[in-house]
Formats: C-alpha cells, structure tokens, sequence
C-alpha cells in the first residue's frame, strides 16, 4: 500500500481466500471466478480450474460472509463439451455472472478456447445445481464479456473485448434473444505510449448500475521489460445510452502488490471477474485471480468510489 495514495479496494487480510490446495479433486491452480450473491445471501464463486494438461473448467466455491468458510462443491459445474461445443476443445474460462430478475435466471458469459482462438459462450443457470449452454454468441477472437442485468431501451446489452486490427479494447453489442449480437460499438480504448492501459483492456466484472451510471471495472495491461503487468481501473457508462463513457480514471485503482498478487504462473496479474454488492447497497466484494494462481478478494464502498470518480 501507498500512503500517498487513497486505496479505495482493501485487500482481505486472509488472502489468498482460494488455492487449488484446498479443492477436494486434483487440480493445479484456481483463479478468475465470476461471483453472485444467492438468494439466500449467500456467496457463490464460479472458479475458473487449470488441470495438469494446462485446460479450463469451472467450478463452485460458496461462503456464508463471502470471506472465508469456504466449501467447495465436490465435483465441476462445467466443463468442456468439445464433442457438443468444438470451440471449447482447450477448455472454458474466465466466467462473469449476471442475475437477470426479468428471466429469473443466472446468466453466465465465458470465454470458450478453441482451434480458432477464444470465444464468448452463454450458460444459463436457475440455481447452480445444472446449468444449459446456449453455445457461442460471439466468434473468435473476442472475451472478457459480461451481460447487463436488464435491458436496455427493448434489448440486451453485452460488453466484450473483441480484438480487432490488433487493438484490444472494450466494445458493446446489443441482441433481442441473447443469441444474436449486433450494432458492435466501441465503448472504452486502449491508451497509448507509457500509459498503464496502454497495450490491451477488458471488461472485468459485469456493470453495476449506479444514480450516476453503469460502474464497469476493467482490467489494463502495460508492456514492460519484464513482461506485462495487469491492473484494474474504473469507468462510468451512461445510463441510457451505456454506449457512452462519461468517466474513466486516469490512474489505476488496484494493482499487482502482494506475494501472491506478484509471483505464481503468470506473474503481476489481479484480473477480476466478479463482485457481489452486499445487502447495505454499499459494500463491494472484489474477486479476483491472483497471479492466474489463487483467488484474493478487497472490499470497497460504492459510496467511495462514486465520490471519488465525481472529483476525477
Ligand atoms: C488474459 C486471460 C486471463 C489471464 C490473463 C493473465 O489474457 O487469459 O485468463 O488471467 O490473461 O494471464
């Protein structure tokens, strides 16, 4: 931590909350979990898990405080189904969550890895006991997508981070049946030179609407010497129009620190994929994989954060 600057994520002093030790079947490491409160206030976390041949599933971890007391379901809650599903023949990652009240029904946007390269997924789910893949809405070569939690006007609103000539910025589709995306927009660009957003951006976790706009977090990478180092910033997306980004942050919020945020299988990585809003409509919990290792979170206030951003 910097005294010099306000933190407005604190990491919880239990981090890492996850590691691949503690699941109840062999796997290699646990990182990037989308998160949703349930209905029973509960948090579930859906954890992206490398096996030893280096691929992708998913499965759950749930928590009383959303901190620790963690169990963890004893088997996946999805895996690759290449035989069904060939755009996940390496495996499925990187889940982001969105409860949607109008189907009551969670939805879950995932990157699919396959021969042509990653592409977004949607899964549906009511209660997290089964699940139904809808099979890929957006081609290769494009992730990082999270659903909002209505609609907007009479559709669908995704971001996503296609890449495109080489660029990797964030984008916005808009579909009328959840199958279907078009209108493709850019909503948020990479920066350029020596900014810390400078060599690629994605979504992290899925808008939350706020008086003031929809919060998106993203996470930006900068190219250095010694290899790339993912942090996270903030952006504020119209309400009506989330096409428009009427706020971003020049500085980074969060940032590789830690041991375990700094060394593991890809080092200087936070790359966050969830959060859930407690019921005080003002606590954030912050998930995120932690150097595509183990599982940190840091808790925040909306009510900081909205501030904060009105003064940048
Ligand atoms: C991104 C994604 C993430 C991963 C990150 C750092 O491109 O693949 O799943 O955490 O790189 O390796």
């Amino acid at each position: 931590m910097n005294p010099n600057y306000l933190e407005l994520f604190l990491r919880y002093n239990r981090n890492p909350i996850l590691k691949a030790s503690m699941w109840p079947y062999p796997v290699h490491t646990v990182f990037n979990p989308g998160a949703t409160l349930l209905k029973n206030g509960n948090t579930l976390l859906l954890c992206r898990m490398e096996d030893r041949k280096g691929l992708s599933q998913l499965g759950i971890a749930r928590s009383e405080n959303g901190l620790d007391l963690w169990s963890i379901d004893p088997s996946p809650f999805m895996t690759a189904e290449p035989e069904i599903h060939p755009a996940e023949c390496w495996g499925i990652e990187d889940p982001r969550i969105t409860y949607i009240k109008e189907l009551n029904q969670y939805l879950i946007c995932y990157v699919s890895y396959g021969k042509t390269g990653p592409s977004v997924s949607l899964a549906m789910t009511e209660n997290f006991e089964q699940q139904r893949k809808l099979g890929m809405v957006l081609k290769p070569n494009d992730k990082d997508a999270a659903i909002f939690p209505r609609k907007i006007g009479d559709k669908w609103v995704m971001l996503h981070r296609p890449i495109d000539q080489n660029n990797a910025n964030i984008w916005i589709s808009y579909s009328e049946d959840l199958m279907h995306w078009r209108d493709r927009k850019l909503v948020l660009g990479r920066r350029k030179g020596g900014w810390w957003d400078a060599e690629k951006i994605g979504l992290g976790t899925p808008p939350i609407e706020t008086k003031e706009g929809w919060l998106i977090i993203y996470h930006g990478v900068k190219k250095t010497a010694s290899g790339y180092i993912y942090r996270i910033g903030l952006a504020l997306l119209d309400l009506d129009y989330p096409d428009i980004c009427i706020k971003r942050t020049n500085d980074w919020i969060f940032a590789p620190e830690t041991d375990y945020e700094r060394f593991g299988d890809v080092k200087d990585v936070v790359f966050p994929c969830g959060l859930t809003l407690l019921a005080d409509n003002d606590t954030i919990h912050l998930y995120y994989g932690a150097a595509d290792t183990s599982i940190g979170v840091a808790t925040g206030s909306l009510r900081n954060i909205l501030d904060w951003l009105r003064n940048q």
